[in-house]
């Protein structure tokens, strides 16, 4: 099999890609990142120093960050899902949408995870502050979006809402979503819903224990 995902089921980034290859059921071999397959990291340190997951490999071909994981596979491996738009103005709002939630979800929610990894005495509690600042002022920004949409950039799912699911999944766990939002509130709901991203969340099941700021009552 030429396509090849380094991935873990619990990471957030790759359950972008994974939604991808889900929606359009595009064959391809799993290498998860685990200390039970030491050859699979073994690899992905050698062909990816940077060691940021998850990583796609094509042949000899190798492609990072899941947004181009998700491009490569919409240009070579096309399916019945446009998860990029064939019109170019409308494939600039997923794209938007897309730099959304990895700059403005996924990068402040990352950081609340990160902190409660230091050691004590080692943590940043004003980089934590302005985390929870930054994710409340996204909430409400995408709350006013979400009032007029179905899916993040209209009324057809596309690489944005890739990106979404988990992000937003684990910023409601990391700093809930107020209910108020209840535009966002519902769109976490669909997203939770769509059976691509209700695979991958079922494959993070028996992983979920190890999420490092505690799972929610009632998600375990
Ligand atoms: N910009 C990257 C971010 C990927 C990322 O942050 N992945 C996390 C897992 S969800 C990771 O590699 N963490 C390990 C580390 O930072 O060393 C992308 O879009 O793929």
């Amino acid at each position: 099999m030429s396509l090849q995902l380094f991935y873990h089921p619990l990471s957030s980034y790759s359950m972008k890609a994974l939604i991808a290859l889900y929606e359009n059921g595009t064959p391809f071999e799993y290498r998860m990142l685990s200390p039970d397959h030491a050859s699979n990291y073994q690899q992905f340190a050698e062909i990816w120093p940077i060691q940021k997951f998850p990583i796609l490999l094509d042949g000899e071909r190798m492609v990072v960050e899941a947004s181009i994981v998700i491009e490569h596979l919409a240009l070579y491996y096309p399916g019945p899902v446009k998860l990029l738009p064939a019109d170019s103005k409308a494939a600039l709002e997923v794209r938007m949408m897309d730099r959304f939630f990895d700059n403005h979800i996924a990068t402040p929610q990352q950081k609340l995870v990160a902190d409660v990894l230091r050691p004590d005495g080692e943590r940043d509690s004003h980089g934590v502050a302005e985390a929870r600042r930054k994710l409340d002022t996204a909430y409400a920004w995408l709350d006013k979006v979400m009032a007029s949409r179905t899916w993040a950039a209209g009324e057809e799912f596309s690489m944005a809402d890739c990106a979404a699911a988990p992000f937003l999944l684990y910023a409601h766990w990391s700093h809930p979503i107020p209910d108020k939002h209840e535009h966002v509130m519902a769109y976490l709901r669909r997203l939770r819903q769509r059976p691509s991203f209700a695979r991958c969340w079922a494959e993070a099941k028996p992983y979920r224990h190890m999420f490092p700021l505690g799972v929610p009552v009632g998600e375990e």
